[in-house]
């Protein structure tokens, strides 16, 4: 018998959001406007909402926080599909594997510890993402890196600045790099991380670690056009930068 997900896919590889029903299109959306009248901003939220490809727009909340700017979150059907088979994902290289299988292919590939340094970088002071991956408590029922008997991590925490963070590389002698950033306001985390990749460079240390950035508005391409060698966005695991390392690393030796 075939399975549910073949079914759905075989009528179509054409879709939309689900909401209630296959393809429905119903979207979810909040957002902020300023305005002077609280009826004018309402009628304003469904013009702005139709302009995006929504339909049959419903207001769900109006809220006004502080005086003259409205908070709403809106619900519609997006009238736009996408096309599954034109979209291909630029994504990290590497096959997904558990923390054991990690640890059995260091183990058969000689590799004993390798040194990680992980920091979230400039003012940004958020550090659950990189916690997540890096904690033993883990994330999404998987152990962080710190518990991986392949690893030494070395957790430096939030607003580590770029050029305190090659010290750190030099000192520990990191054979790897995770930096976290989260703020985007004004592009700032993009300037942190160029930063860190410049200073890396004049240091003639890009090339002898492997650097990984990480963060919720951080994709691989960001990554790649950055210059890291991987990113990683909001769904990471443990496993994945694990599994990204590892392979990475053994391929790394093979070329020396
Ligand atoms: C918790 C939180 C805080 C806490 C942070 C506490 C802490 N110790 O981290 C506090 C209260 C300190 C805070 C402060 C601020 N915050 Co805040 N915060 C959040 C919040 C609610 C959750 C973020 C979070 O923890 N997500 C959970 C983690 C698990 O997700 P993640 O970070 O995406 O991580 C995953 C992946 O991205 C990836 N990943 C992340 N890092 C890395 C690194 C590597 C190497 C790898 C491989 C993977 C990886 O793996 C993780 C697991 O999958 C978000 C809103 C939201 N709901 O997202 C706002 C949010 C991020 N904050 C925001 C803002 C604006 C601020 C402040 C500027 C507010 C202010 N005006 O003061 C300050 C900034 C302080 C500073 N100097 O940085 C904005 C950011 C907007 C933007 N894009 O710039 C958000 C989106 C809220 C909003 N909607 O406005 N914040």
């Amino acid at each position: 018998m075939k399975k549910l997900k073949d079914q759905l896919f075989e009528k179509t590889r054409f879709v939309k959001p689900y909401g209630d029903s296959f393809n429905d299109g119903i979207v979810q959306l909040s957002f902020t406007l300023p305005a002077t009248d609280k009826y004018v901003a309402i009628e304003s939220a469904k013009v702005l909402v139709s302009k995006m490809g929504i339909k049959d727009v419903k207001i769900a909340t109006v809220e006004e926080p502080i005086e003259n700017f409205y908070f709403f979150v809106v619900y519609g059907s997006v009238i736009h599909e996408v096309d599954l088979e034109q979209v291909k994902p630029i994504i990290p290289e590497y096959e997904k594997m558990s923390k054991e299988e990690v640890e059995r292919y260091a183990k058969e590939h000689g590799i004993e510890k390798i040194v990680i340094v992980g920091a979230t970088i400039g003012t940004d002071s958020h550090t659950v993402g990189l916690d997540s991956i890096l904690n033993v408590k883990g994330f999404k029922g998987e152990k962080g890196l710190e518990a991986y008997k392949c690893f030494k991590v070395y957790n430096l925490g939030p607003q580590v600045m770029p050029s305190l963070l090659v010290e750190k590389i030099k000192e520990l002698k990191a054979e790897v790099i995770l930096v976290s950033q989260t703020i985007t306001q004004r592009n700032m985390h993009l300037k942190n991380l160029t930063e860190l990749v410049d200073l890396l460079e004049a240091e003639g240390l890009r090339d002898d670690v492997i650097l990984i950035c990480g963060g919720s508005r951080i994709d691989h391409k960001v990554a790649k056009e950055l210059g890291y060698d991987a990113g990683f966005g909001p769904g990471t695991t443990p496993s994945d930068v694990a599994s990204f390392i590892i392979q990475n690393y053994v391929k790394r030796k093979k070329e020396v």
